[in-house]
């Protein structure tokens, strides 16, 4: 097998597809913070079709990872041995697959060994676009839209002479950048949320305005927060997964990628600095990404998560294999039709039937295999943006709610991290303090409906939902979450 670098390029297996420009003639012309699978499978993939076409040259990305962890090291480690090169295989639900090599991230920068110099890098003027993935609960903004100051992780951050956070280093960047007078850049958001770019700006100008009053103005001035829905289905990669990508590409890639063969990025066109080309490589700009982030984040994500909670008490690992279980796959449907469809808007020309039903192909794809795990995991930051106005518009409307409690009530027992056969698994949710998910464990079963994560919910005004809820934990405890759902009549 061939290793992956610059001198290697040449040499790969003839069917594994490479850069289509010269690499060492680009220079980065986007920073992007926190450097996951999915921005890697995602934004990086569009980048490197765009610097392929004449005169995008200098849209290059320079990869800024956040974190301080000994995976971030190994990854930056990995990053220079491979020149930032990364193979990424893409699978169809029919089985067909092909491997690229993706060249768009051409530096790599550990922002937690070097914060000055991660500053300094984002200062650097031909950076025009701060790009961020940095997940729903990232950014630290309420039930009211109101940023969380007095989180500690925020109120530490403020402190600091160098600060560590995505909107400490972002806001420094730009204090350099107004000083010297090279001006502002975009800060472009990828992440899950209803009007992603509403809040970011929230989120940075806050952040700024508190470290700063005068730049903090300067900022919400003039940077811009265009809005984006992104989507891609992107899972984990085991080290099982390493072993059969790269025996299936033939590259001795130490951190190749996977994703389905289905990928949309819609963005609003507001670049205070300048833009990428991007709508030649299939990237759709309008000025109202709204509709479409409606339609991604209620069906798509909520039906992933509607899937993945119960999923994963019943004991199945994938979401293929969740899919292959009717009472799911039923569940699902009716969620999509009768609970998350009438209360959407969607974007001219998208047909919310079809829409579903693409849903529940891209899922059925046996080559992605997304852990139920993985999507489970920071439910309680995710709940709250794929669920609050489906549930919302459904009780409000006095329609049936018994798929929605059902949803909850997993989530509710989800949190005590066992399955239903009592194999226990490891809960990932950073964005619930030990305090609310103490309420999700006490004997009092719709105590945890006090959580933070209901707080836009206005359950108090609907008992009957409670109830529900309450009966539903219940049963799953008594009977089984397979047999609770099976009783709640849905075919
Ligand atoms: C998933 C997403 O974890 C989740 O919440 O629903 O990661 C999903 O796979 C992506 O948003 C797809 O674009």
């Amino acid at each position: 097998m061939t290793p992956l670098s610059n001198a290697t390029l040449k040499q790969l297996p003839p069917q594994v597809l490479t850069p289509a420009y010269d690499r060492q003639k680009t220079t980065p012309g986007i920073a992007h913070l926190a450097v996951g699978n999915f921005h890697r499978a995602h934004q990086a993939m569009y980048v490197d079709r765009v610097l392929a076409r004449p005169g995008q040259q200098d849209w290059a990305i320079v990869g800024i990872g956040l974190r301080d962890n000994e995976r971030e090291t190994r990854r930056a480690a990995i990053m220079a041995e491979q020149n930032g090169l990364y193979t990424l295989t893409e699978f169809a639900t029919d089985g067909g697959h092909t491997t690229r090599v993706l060249g768009a991230i051409t530096e790599y920068v550990q922002a937690a060994k070097d914060r000055a110099g991660a500053i300094r890098r984002l200062a650097d003027p031909a950076i025009k676009i701060v790009s961020l993935t940095i997940t729903e609960g990232g950014y630290y903004v309420d039930a009211d839209g109101r940023f969380m100051l007095d989180d500690p992780a925020i109120a530490a951050d403020l402190k600091r002479d160098l600060p560590e956070t995505a909107f400490g280093l972002v806001t420094e960047a730009l204090r350099l950048r107004r000083d010297s007078g090279v001006g502002p850049f975009t800060v472009l958001t990828c992440d899950n949320l209803q009007d992603n770019g509403v809040v970011a700006r929230t989120a940075f100008c806050s952040y700024a305005k508190a470290r700063d009053a005068a730049l903090g103005e300067w900022i919400a001035e003039n940077v811009t927060f265009p809005s984006t829905m992104v989507d891609r289905i992107t899972p984990s990669v085991s080290s099982a997964d390493v072993t059969r990508l790269d025996e299936l590409s033939g590259v001795a890639d130490k951190m190749p990628l996977f994703a389905e063969d289905f990928t949309q990025w819609v963005v609003e066109d507001n670049f205070c600095a300048g833009r990428p080309e991007l709508e030649s490589v299939g990237v759709e700009f309008t000025n109202d990404v709204g509709p479409y982030e409606q339609v991604k984040l209620r069906m798509l994500n909520a039906s992933h998560s509607m899937l993945a909670l119960p999923g994963l008490l019943m004991d199945y690992q994938t979401v293929p294999d969740a899919m292959g279980d009717t009472s799911l796959v039923t569940l699902l449907e009716q969620f999509l039709a009768q609970d998350a469809s009438p209360f959407i808007t969607p974007p001219k020309g998208v047909s919310l039937e079809g829409y579903a039903h693409q849903v529940l192909h891209r899922f059925r794809n046996p080559a992605v295999g997304d852990q139920l795990l993985r999507i489970a995991s920071d439910s309680a930051s995710k709940l709250p943006v794929f669920l609050t106005d489906t549930v919302k518009g459904v009780l409000g409307a006095n329609k049936d709610h018994r798929r929605l409690a059902f949803g909850v009530a997993c989530f509710l027992e989800y949190l005590r991290g066992e399955t239903e056969s009592h194999k226990s698994y490891t809960l990932s949710e950073p964005g619930l303090p030990d305090a609310a998910k103490a309420l999700a464990l006490e004997s009092d079963l719709a105590a945890g409906l006090r959580m933070p994560v209901f707080a836009g919910w206005g359950l108090d005004a609907y008992p009957a939902f409670t109830k529900d809820v309450v009966a539903l934990r219940t049963s799953m405890r008594e009977h089984g979450v397979r047999h609770t759902l099976k009783n709640l009549g849905l075919s």
